[in-house]
Parts: structure tokens; sequence; C-alpha cells
């Protein structure tokens, strides 16, 4: 039987010409019509049960240039944040090592920078190298990258590269101001010729309309090939920023989104990322439903909090979900309950015991 990586979905089904009305449109599709099209969709390209997991970590905190307004980690927004100039390689390994033990399976690393320097990449291509000869999959997230620099990051051995480009065009300049939407299209684009795979989303509940999110999703599906990863943030409402009092979002809208996202870029993995503090465990189980098939784990995220791992195991076995192995994942054909293979996910399950759960 032929063996079908995660991505080899016929390329020829995915589409990169939708238009904002059709996604308009999708979005208003009755919850429950959206959802079966969404979760069927899923179930045509990846195993519904199994969700990806990946680490983050902050390997350098604040004191950035850039004026992204959601952002806890720009300089220019008294947050009261903790910074730290780049960590030491030994500090990098001791968390990779901590995420391995917990399960994960990407190690993702991000840097308040608006671009790395040429001083910093040898430090950062040590933290690749390093990390991915423990056999995590690696993913950095380091601000715009030039040509050479993604050349120099895919070398090392770097897996993923993350670049959001958070917002749809329009309403890109009431959050941002000192990148353009276009600088963050040529990073993207310097990513995809280094060969390296592309994790790029965006963040909903930062007041834009709902033709703003489909504009977002249409720019995200026009990229060819779609990102690999998706991640869809909830905005973390952080003091001190000037999004601190903006009005929540609807818990369904951000359900709709993600489904919508999963029936534009069937063959993308769809990240319910930031904002999961912020959700029960209904909601995020619709999210799962919906499509979402990868989350962060651990305690933090960046800066902020992200649910306890012991409390994201619970959650994984109450809904028989179980975390997504490496590689690849066999023929739809062979999801059938008897055959259905196993993941390596024993010690995930076995970590919720040790911990008295
Ligand atoms: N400095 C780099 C950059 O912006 O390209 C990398 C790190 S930056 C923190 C990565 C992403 O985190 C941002 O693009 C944004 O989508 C997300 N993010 C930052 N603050 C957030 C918040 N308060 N809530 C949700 N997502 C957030
Ligand atoms: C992404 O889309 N979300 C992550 C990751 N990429 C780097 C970051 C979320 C940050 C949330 C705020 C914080 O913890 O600082
Ligand atoms: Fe800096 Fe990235 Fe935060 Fe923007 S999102 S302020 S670039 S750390």
């Amino acid at each position: 039987m032929t063996q079908h990586t995660l991505h080899s979905a016929p390329v020829d089904a995915l589409r990169h010409d939708w238009t904002v009305d059709e996604v308009v449109a999708l979005l208003n599709l009755p919850m429950n019509d959206l959802l079966f099209k969404a979760a069927s969709l899923h179930r045509q390209y990846f195993d519904p049960n199994a969700v990806q997991i990946s680490t983050l970590l902050s390997i350098k905190t604040g004191s950035c240039p850039e004026d992204c307004k959601y952002c806890p980690q720009s300089a220019h927004y008294q947050t009261g944040l903790q910074k730290e100039k780049l960590i030491a390689i030994e500090k990098v390994i001791a968390q990779a090592e901590a995420a391995m033990a917990s399960g994960a399976t990407r190690f993702c690393m991000g840097a308040a920078w608006r671009s790395p320097t040429d001083r910093d990449m040898p430090l950062v291509v040590d933290m690749v190298s390093k990390v991915k000869a423990m056999g995590l999959e690696t993913c950095m997230t380091l601000g715009m990258l030039s040509d050479s620099q993604a050349e120099t990051l895919a070398e090392a051995g770097l897996d993923y590269y993350n670049h959001n480009l958070d917002t749809s065009p329009e309403f890109y300049g009431e959050i941002i101001s000192t990148r353009t939407y276009a600088d963050r299209l040529e990073t993207l684009q310097s990513v995809r010729n280094s060969g390296m795979k592309i994790c790029s989303g965006g963040i909903l509940g930062m007041g834009e309309q709902e033709s703003d999110r489909a504009s977002m999703l249409v720019e995200l599906a026009k990229l060819t090939p779609h990102p690999e990863s998706v991640p869809v943030n909830m905005l973390v409402k952080v003091a001190g920023t000037p999004m601190e009092q903006i009005e929540d979002l609807d818990p369904f809208d951000m359900i709709r989104a993600i489904a919508v996202a999963r029936i534009m870029m069937p063959s993308s993995h769809v990240r319910l990322s930031a904002g999961r503090e912020n959700m029960n465990d209904e909601m995020q189980a619709m999210a799962f439903f919906a499509g979402a098939n990868s989350i962060f784990y651990g305690e933090k995220l960046l800066t902020t909090n992200n649910p306890e791992a012991n409390t994201d195991r619970q959650l994984f076995q109450r809904l028989g979900i179980h975390p997504e192995g490496r590689d690849t994942v066999p023929p739809v054909s062979a999801w059938a309950p008897d055959n259905c293979p196993k993941r390596p996910h024993q010690d995930f399950y076995d970590a919720t015991s040790k911990l008295g759960a």
C-alpha cells in the first residue's frame, strides 16, 4: 500500500484563488453546515484524532523596536515585561529536553527582533543544529529574513520558519507601522526559496471586521504552496499594550475562522495557537472538530501563559485525541478503528499519571 506523507494530497485539489466574497460566504454558513464541511475535509487529509504538539521558548525577550499594537514585547509600550538578551545555548537545550520529555515533537524558538543581525546568526544556527540533533523538529520566529539568512537557517537544519501575516492587508496599517505587509510577504518568499516549511497565520480579536478575517485567509491561501502550518491566534490582551481594552472576540467567530482555514488549506496544519487560556474545554473541542490539529503545549507561550501541560494531557485523554507522530501518516483508507496505527504517544499519557492526574 502506498504511504502518503502528510502533504502528499493531490496538489490540483488545492486552491489559491479564493475571493473575499466566497470566504465571507463560508464564514456565514450555518454553523452546523460549516463544521460538517470542515470536519469532512479534515478527515480526508489527516487523522482527525491526532494533534501535533509544539513547545515555544522565548530566546530573546522584550525591547523590540517594532510597534505591533498587540505585542507585550514592543519597546513602544510599558507592559512591565522582564526583558532578556539572547539566552545561552545551555538554557535552550535544557528547555528542549524538558519539552521532549513531556511529549512535544516540535520546538519553536522566538526572538523579539525586527530581524536577526549578522552577530546573532551563528548563535541561532547553533541552537537549531543542537535542538535538531536531539530528534526534535525545529521552528524559529526571528522577524524578517534576507534570502541569505533563510538559506543559512535551512542549511543548519531548521524545519519551519514562523512569520505571520497577522491580519488583512486592509487592516494591517491599524496594527503595525514599522514594517509593511509587503515586507512580510518578501520574508515568506525567502523562506520558501530556502526550502524550509512555512508557518504563517494571524491574530483574531484585534477589532477587525469579518471581511478582514476573510481577506487574511485569502492572502494565506494565495501562498503557493500553502503554508504547511497556519497558526490562528486569539489575541492575548496584555496590560500596557494599546489592545488591552479591546472587545472580546465571539468564540464562535474563532471557530468559524478555523473551520474556513481548514476548508481553504485542507492539507495544512491549522494551529489553535495563542489564547487558549481564555478558551474553555468545550470551545477547544469544537476547534479540533472544526479542523485545528496543532497546539502550543507547555505552560508558557513566549511571554504569556498557556494551559499547563497536564491540563492539555487530560483534555486530550477526555477527547480521545493523541499527539501526532513525526513523519508520515498512512493513507486515509487505513484509518479504520481496527488498523488505526498506534502513535508513539504512550509516554505522553504516562506523564499524566506520573503527575497524579
Ligand atoms: N518578532 C518576530 C516577529 O514578529 O516576526 C517573532 C516573534 S512575534 C511575538 C510572533 C507572533 O506572535 C506575532 O506575529 C503575532 O502573530 C504573535 N503574537 C504576539 N503577541 C501576541 C498576542 N498578544 N496575542 C496573540 N498573538 C500574539
Ligand atoms: C504564533 O503565531 N503564535 C506564537 C508563535 N507564533 C511564535 C506566539 C504567540 C505569542 C503570544 C504572546 C506572548 O506570549 O508573548
Ligand atoms: Fe517585535 Fe515580533 Fe512583538 Fe512585533 S510581534 S513587537 S516584531 S516581537
